[in-house]
Order: C-alpha cells, then structure tokens, then sequence
C-alpha cells in the first residue's frame, strides 16, 4: 500500500474501500422514525417482529452476495475492509429511552462521511443505530494511525421531543425532526471534490448540517438541495454522480431543470442522465425498507467502472452507451435491508 490516504478524487482510482457486514441483522422496531420513512405495505412487518432478527434465509443470501462483491473488488486491485461483528439483539437503553434492539452494521454510506482524510462519524437520529459505531471502531483505531482525523460531533440524546409525531403522515415532505439538536446521516450528502450537495430529510436536519458547516466550512462549499422525494431518507436513490461531467437522476424525484437551476455553477455543464425506471418482478425478496429506486444506489469505482444489481439491465445498456465499463452483481437478498451496493459500501482510499 502506498502512502495515500483518503479521497483525493470522488471519482478516481477505488483503492480501499469498506464494504458492510449483514450478520445479526435485526428488525427495527415500528418507532416514529422508522414509520415516517419505510414502507407502509411492510409496518405489520416492523410492528410484529421489531427487536427480532430479520428472516434467517434472507440474511444467508444476503451474506453470500457481500461476500460474492467482496471477491469482486479483490479482482479489480480494492482492499476491502469490513466492520466487526457484535450483538445488535439487545436493547439499547439510555436514562430516556429503551429500544427493543439495534439494527446491523450493513450500511457504512449511512454512518461514516469521508472527506479526503476526515471521518465524520455522523450522528444518527435512528435510536436503534444510537451504538452502531462500535462495529466500525477497530477499522477507525486503524484509520486514524494511518493518519486520517475522526470527527466526532456530540452525541445526540434522541429524546421524545426531537421527534414531530404529526408530520408523519403530512402530504409532501415535512420532517419529523425539530431542530432541538444536530442530527444526520452520512447518506443524505454527496461529496464532489469540495462541493457538499445535501438534503434534509427524516433524518438529517438544518441543525446536523449547521454543524457540518462550522466544522469543515472554511475547506467545503455546502448546497442544500431540495427533491420531490416525499419521503426522503438518504439521497443516493435520488441524484447519483457517475463522473466527472455526468450525474444520474431519478425522473420520479428531481425535475431535471429545476435541478440545474439549483445547483452551483460547477454543474452547469454537466449531463444529467435520467434513469431508466428499476426492473421490478414479482419473485424478488421484500425491500422491507426501500422503494425500487435502490436499483440506482450503485458504485462507481473509477470513472470508468460501474456495478450494478444484474436485473437492471436497461440501466446497464443507458451506462454502456455513456461509456462505462458496467459490471452486473447479484444483490437483491441485501436489498431487502435497505440498501444497495452504494450503502453498502465507503470508499477509505480514492485517488
Ligand atoms: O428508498 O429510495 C434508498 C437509499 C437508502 N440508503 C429509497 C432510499
């Protein structure tokens, strides 16, 4: 390994790179936070097996299509990392609050930002995720000996009155978060170079990225960016940059004008390639906690070199024909929790 470190390019050379772990998975329990942002046809799912492990067979699969990408990213030169395995099936309890469970450690995207040689550890507003950074302390110990800075924001204490319960089910979007104190989660901001584009969300308030601002303000330019994701948990089914020059845009969120409108001006000229709606058949597993929009939640590891869920085959054609080297890879199991493979990976080394 040479002596870089971070991410020196957004869309350079993928060298090292972390890619999540699905084992003890369990089920949130249905909390405000979660009913505000999963799927209504799947809240019974949530209401009856909150605090359980998520069904043993899907996890399994799950498992064998990380290890199956892991391998994958070996072929093309990545050194991989994976977080550490530890039990998410006991409460987490705090003196205001007592959850049935944690969640997994499935989603680095969500938890960790990487700016160049800066961590974040970001400070979730889910209470099930409130201990989930101990999966990832022994690769951050890591980190910070080769010389990465880990950022801490304070811990938030995700008491009853952060959340809004009545603007769960509002028409359009209204987050269920107050601004009582600085929440986010890493997947609600897109890094190019150093121009943040972000959205508030049901996670991420203005108060989380205030915080953001003062810490890394004076280095970073940050864009709030507003969609028409009405439940807006994570940006990265939404606008999804490939490379330099070309951002990929989901047609049911973001009006393709009003976006460049919005943006500052080093976009001005770049091409946004609208999405060809996900591939949706009938025998695919549930994604208890997504649309089907995760079937553009992929990774770019140069700017050449794209994967992609091996079912969405028209997205594959539209990206051969700007170019790209696609590589398809099962991943509908891992699907089911959340996430595709942008979650379910953060790059470490880019140059
Ligand atoms: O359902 O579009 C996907 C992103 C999750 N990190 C959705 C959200």
């Amino acid at each position: 390994m040479g002596s870089t470190i971070g991410v020196k390019n957004s869309f350079g050379q993928t060298k090292r790179i972390i890619v999540g772990i699905i084992d003890g998975a369990i089920v949130p329990e249905l909390d405000i936070a979660v009913e505000a942002t999963m799927p209504k046809k799947h809240h019974h799912f949530f209401k009856i097996n909150g605090g359980r492990p998520f069904p043993s067979e899907y996890v399994q699969y799950a498992k064998n299509e990380l290890d199956n990408l892991v391998n994958k990213l070996i072929t093309f030169n990545v050194l991989v990392d994976r977080p550490s395995v530890v039990d998410f099936s006991k409460p987490i309890v705090t003196p205001d609050w007592k959850t049935l469970g944690g969640l997994y450690a499935a989603m680095p995207r969500d938890i960790l930002l990487v700016l160049d040689s800066k961590i974040v550890v970001a400070p979730m507003s889910w209470r099930c995720r409130y201990d989930e950074i101990k999966s990832y302390n022994d690769l951050l110990i890591q980190y910070a000996q080769m010389g990465y800075e880990i950022i801490y924001p304070i811990k938030p204490e995700l008491k009853d009155t952060l959340y809004n319960k009545a603007n769960i089910n509002t028409k359009g979007f209204n987050s269920i978060l107050n601004e009582t104190e600085a929440v986010f989660d890493a997947a609600d901001f897109i890094v190019i170079d150093k121009t943040i584009l972000v959205q508030k969300s049901h996670v991420t308030n203005q108060a989380g990225i205030d915080w953001l601002k003062m810490e890394i303000g004076d280095e970073y330019e940050i864009h709030l960016v507003e969609t028409g994701d009405d439940k807006p948990m994570h940006i990265d089914a939404t606008i999804v940059p490939l490379r330099e020059g070309v951002m990929l845009i989901n047609p049911d969120r973001v009006n393709i004008n009003k976006l460049r409108y919005i943006l500052p001006i080093q976009f001005k000229n770049w091409d946004f390639v609208t999405a060809p709606q996900p591939i949706v058949s009938p025998k695919d597993p549930p994604k208890y906690m997504s649309s089907n929009w995760l079937s553009i939640n992929i990774i770019t590891l140069d700017s050449k070199t794209v994967f992609i869920e091996e079912s969405q085959y028209t997205l594959g054609e539209l990206l051969q024909s700007y170019n790209f080297d696609v590589v398809p890879i099962p991943f509908k199991y891992f699907q089911c929790f959340g996430g595709s493979f942008h979650c379910a990976t953060q790059e470490i080394i880019r140059e």
